[in-house]
């Protein structure tokens, strides 16, 4: 099952400008920074607060014009564009839903941040709603 909400995505067009404006504005740290090519983003995890338990807001720029992120800016300009769940196993969990009716994106899980594992359900199944589905390294 979803264990607590991993971290909320964000889709903003430049990666340093939101990350200044999340330390300037709301005083959130980048805990983390990394380019993943295969899901076509540059992403930064900011944390609230100072003993890793707070609020987690992932910052998503896209790295190519046909890429997730590229088309979501497009669509619907900078803002929230998925809900990121934990989960023990990114497989049974995703199976778990796949037989209750939802669309995963992928039929083998893909890397994600900081080397987890992960899967989407489809928005149109999730009253419309990306969510993501990170089994932590
Ligand atoms: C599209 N739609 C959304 C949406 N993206 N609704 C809610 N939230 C979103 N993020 C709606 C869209 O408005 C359409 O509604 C409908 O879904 C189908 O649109 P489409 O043209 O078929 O969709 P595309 O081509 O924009 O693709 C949407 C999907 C795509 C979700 C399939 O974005 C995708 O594959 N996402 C998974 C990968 C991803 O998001 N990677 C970036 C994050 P109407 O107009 O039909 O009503 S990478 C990441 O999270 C990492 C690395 C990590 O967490 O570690």
């Amino acid at each position: 099952g979803l264990l607590r909400v991993d971290h909320v995505g964000i889709a903003v067009p430049d990666l340093d400008e939101a990350i200044a404006f999340y330390a300037q504005i709301f005083g959130m740290r980048c805990v983390h920074e990394e380019t993943n090519q295969e899901q076509g983003v540059r992403e930064a995890m900011l944390a609230a607060g100072d003993d890793g338990t707070g609020a987690r807001i992932q910052l998503l720029a896209p790295l190519r014009p046909d890429s997730a992120i590229a088309k979501f800016l497009d669509r619907s300009g900078p803002g929230l564009q998925q809900l990121a769940y934990t989960v023990a196993d990114v497989e049974a969990a995703g199976a778990a839903l796949r037989a209750r009716g939802l669309r995963l994106l992928y039929d083998e899980p893909k890397r994600g941040t900081a080397g987890s594992r992960i899967n989407f359900v489809h928005p149109k199944d999730a009253g419309g709603v990306l969510v993501e589905l990170v089994q932590p390294a």
